[in-house]
């Protein structure tokens, strides 16, 4: 059986990742960028702030563009933006199935950690009155390498005692999904195989997320 459920954050425990989304498009939009849609969008979920302004500085041949200086103050003017955004985020917000998975862990013995790329975290958490289901929160700012590496998914398991192999990473992007592969953990998938792979199981909506669908999982 496993031991932890290693959770991703924006689009698995609630719809940030929209909020990510409509942040990056304004901040693109103000820079002259095109192309920052929803198919786009696949390649920014997951990564880290820094990460996803190259990516979207590429689309236009910008990434030399800019300044240290100037780079920073478009992260923190999307930031800005994003926490603007997330400030009316409430426990109403939490999506379907998660508060009654985390319960069902939680008297199971399982272990609770996050493993979120973003620095927004803690703050989501506690706004969705969460935070006291989490039995470790992964710090993004102290790892070496955000996803797809692995780093993140392996402080998380870390953080709980338990070694990656008897660990279950649910993610909702392409690139964490490659995380959880290379930490040796199991990989669920919230949304569509034709974006997360088929070779991994995967629901299409959060209320599918039981334990008992987890253990079946495991035990395939
Ligand atoms: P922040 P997750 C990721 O969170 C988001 O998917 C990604 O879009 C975002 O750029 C990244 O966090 C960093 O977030 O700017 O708030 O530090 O999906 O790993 O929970
Ligand atoms: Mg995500």
């Amino acid at each position: 059986m496993f031991k932890a459920v290693l959770f991703d954050l924006d689009g698995v425990i609630t719809d940030t990742a929209e909020y990510h989304y409509q942040a990056w498009r304004t901040l693109a939009e103000e820079l002259g960028i095109e192309g920052v849609n929803r198919t786009f969008n696949e390649q920014l979920k997951g990564i880290s702030r820094d990460d996803s302004l190259r990516k979207i500085l590429s689309l236009a041949n910008r990434e030399n563009d800019f300044s240290a200086a100037e780079f920073s103050a478009l992260t923190q003017r999307k930031n800005d933006n994003y926490l603007q955004k997330i400030q009316k985020v409430s426990p109403a917000d939490v999506y379907p199935g998660i508060l009654e998975l985390l319960q069902e862990l939680k008297d199971n013995g399982i272990k609770i950690s996050l493993a979120s790329a973003s620095k927004n975290g803690p703050i989501l958490l506690e706004r969705m009155a969460l935070t006291s289901y989490f039995d470790f929160i992964a710090n993004p700012e102290e790892v070496a390498a955000s996803k797809p590496a692995p780093d993140i998914f392996q402080a998380a398991a870390a953080g709980v005692g338990v070694s990656t192999d008897e660990a279950i990473g649910i993610e909702d992007a392409q690139a964490g999904i490659s995380a959880i592969k290379a930490a040796g953990s199991l990989p669920v998938g919230v949304g569509r195989k034709e974006e997360l792979g088929s070779d991994i199981a995967a629901v299409s909506r959060t209320d599918f997320l039981t334990l008992a669908y987890l253990t079946e999982i495991w035990e395939k």
